[in-house]
């Protein structure tokens, strides 16, 4: 078998997830989360993933579950994902066993400087089993998780 023979159908796309409240993406509070709305986001990370010659599947989702099945779905299609997990970061063992499972190279984004907040925004359950994890760049973050993954692909 030829090595483009195996390739997967889905093998040039990131599947960028976006969790619980981010559809809100500049609406409200633009002084913490910026004034890019998510239509915003899912764009820029078509447009730099496009520079790399890869699509992107974009999902967000308020609802855990939704964002597992996503995320086990992506094991067929998908080369790498993109998770903005949202304060799911914080509280799901979940969330992180289905990333470990897919065995996918995956980012963890956050907008904001996780570590400048909260103490319990310190802690995320997703870290460990991303290959790399960005931090207080804005939405940046999103572009710069989709150069990574397209330079280790
Ligand atoms: O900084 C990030 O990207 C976060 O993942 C955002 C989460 C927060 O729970 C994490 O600790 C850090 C919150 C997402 C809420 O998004 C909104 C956007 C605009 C307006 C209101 C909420």
């Amino acid at each position: 078998m030829t090595e483009a023979s195996t390739e997967t159908a889905g093998s040039r796309t990131i599947l960028v997830v976006n969790g619980p409240n981010l559809n809100l993406l500049g609406t409200r509070e633009p002084e913490k989360y910026g004034t890019s709305t998510l239509a915003d986001v899912e764009q820029l990370a078509a447009e730099a993933a496009k520079a790399h010659g890869f699509t992107v599947e974009c999902v967000q989702s308020n609802h855990e579950g939704v964002l597992l099945d996503v995320i086990h779905a992506a094991r067929n299609k998908a080369a790498g994902i993109v998770i903005n997990a949202g304060a799911l970061t914080h509280t799901s063992v979940a969330l992180r066993d289905a990333l470990a499972a897919v065995q996918l190279p995956a980012v963890e984004v956050h907008i904001t400087n996780v570590h400048q907040r909260e103490e319990f925004r310190h802690h995320s359950y997703l870290s460990p089993v991303c290959a790399a994890v960005i931090v207080g760049a804005g939405v940046l973050g999103y572009k710069l998780a989709i150069d990574y993954l397209a330079e280790v692909l």
